[in-house]
């Protein structure tokens, strides 16, 4: 038995703009924990009042090995599990599976719901961030050298409009980070694991992901490391999905040049993954030099 005193309750967000990899992520994280055969640091305790059935249904699409759908505003309410340590303590851990627009209209029209304000007012916070579609930001001597190089004219731009829609990724991240710091949305120093997505598809620039971080958003990298917030954070990837899934029809996105050719790739990956054993043994987790499919060892960090 557990004593009341020794229970904690503590809520953990997981935030990340459109497209940065949320269900997915807690797909496998629900597929892993329901997993008896696997180690990890946080198992199932109790899944608390939920909605089983849209747990039931990304997991479904997760084993299949296919995209999940975008999620859209539907007004689902946070998902939540009740999770224990090894030496019994239990707690609730909350994820609002909020669609990634509600974190986008946070900085493009300085909006926030309540339901979703009132969930990132405190409590610590996972920020997930796609790895695959962090653009490195140009440098301007960089883009002088090139034309050198190529003999290419500086060719005048026409001037465009600003809106906050064109701002990069990390911009709209510190901001973002920002907002929750302080009152009245939220509150400083606490802690945050910055989760890098789809990692399958950069680790071969051999990075560690806290340099991944330093080295493609230098700007979110410093905002972090400068503590004027007070955040504790670690850097880590992930593959919760441990390759590239069939793509889902659900998803109307423009078709690319050579998306044929993509195509039969990914299907290669998606076949290859279908034929694990155990399919929680998909998932990979990387921090420092270290590996392993628990992804229950951050949201452990987290619960401090
Ligand atoms: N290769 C690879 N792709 C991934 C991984 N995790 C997510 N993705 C892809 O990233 C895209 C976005 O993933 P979602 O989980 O739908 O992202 P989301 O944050 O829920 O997006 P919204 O619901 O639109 O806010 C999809 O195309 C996924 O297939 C991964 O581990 N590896
Ligand atoms: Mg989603």
């Amino acid at each position: 038995m557990v004593a009341d005193s020794i229970k904690k309750q503590v809520s953990i967000s997981i935030i990340g703009l459109p497209g940065s990899g949320k269900t997915t992520f807690i797909a496998a994280l629900w597929e892993l924990v329901n997993e008896p055969r696997l180690q990890k640091a946080l198992t199932i305790e109790s899944i608390g009042k939920n909605d089983h059935s849209y747990l039931r249904k990304i997991v479904r699409v997760w084993r299949k090995a296919t995209e999940q759908a975008r999620t859209r505003l539907t007004g689902l309410s946070a998902v939540r599990m009740n999770l224990q340590d090894l030496h019994g303590n239990v707690v609730e851990v909350a994820l609002p599976d909020a669609p990634g627009e509600d974190f986008r209209a946070m900085w493009e029209n300085r909006e926030l719901g309540r339901v979703l304000g009132e969930s990132l007012a405190d409590g610590n916070i996972m920020l997930l961030v796609n790895g695959n579609k962090v653009k490195a930001p140009a440098w301007v001597t960089e883009r002088a050298a090139q034309r050198r190089a190529t003999g290419r004219q500086k060719v005048e731009a026409l001037a465009k409009e600003w809106h906050p829609s064109l701002a990069p990724t990390q911009v709209q991240l510190v901001d973002l980070l920002q907002l929750i710091s302080h009152p009245p949305v939220g509150r400083a120093g606490r802690r945050l694991v910055v989760m890098i997505s789809a990692w399958d598809k950069v680790e071969g620039e051999r990075l560690t992901p806290d340099a991944f971080l330093t080295a493609k958003m230098p700007l979110l990298s410093q905002y972090i490391e400068a503590g004027r917030d007070g955040w504790t954070s670690r850097v880590y990837g992930v593959s919760a999905q441990g390759g590239e899934y069939d793509g889902n029809d659900d998803n109307t996105e423009p078709v690319e040049d050579g998306a044929s050719k993509k195509k039969t790739m990914k299907g290669r990956d998606a076949d290859r993954l279908r034929e694990v054993d155990i399919p929680a043994d998909r998932i990979r987790l990387v921090f420092g030099e270290q590996e392993s499919t628990d992804l229950t060892e951050p949201l452990q960090w987290l619960m401090h």
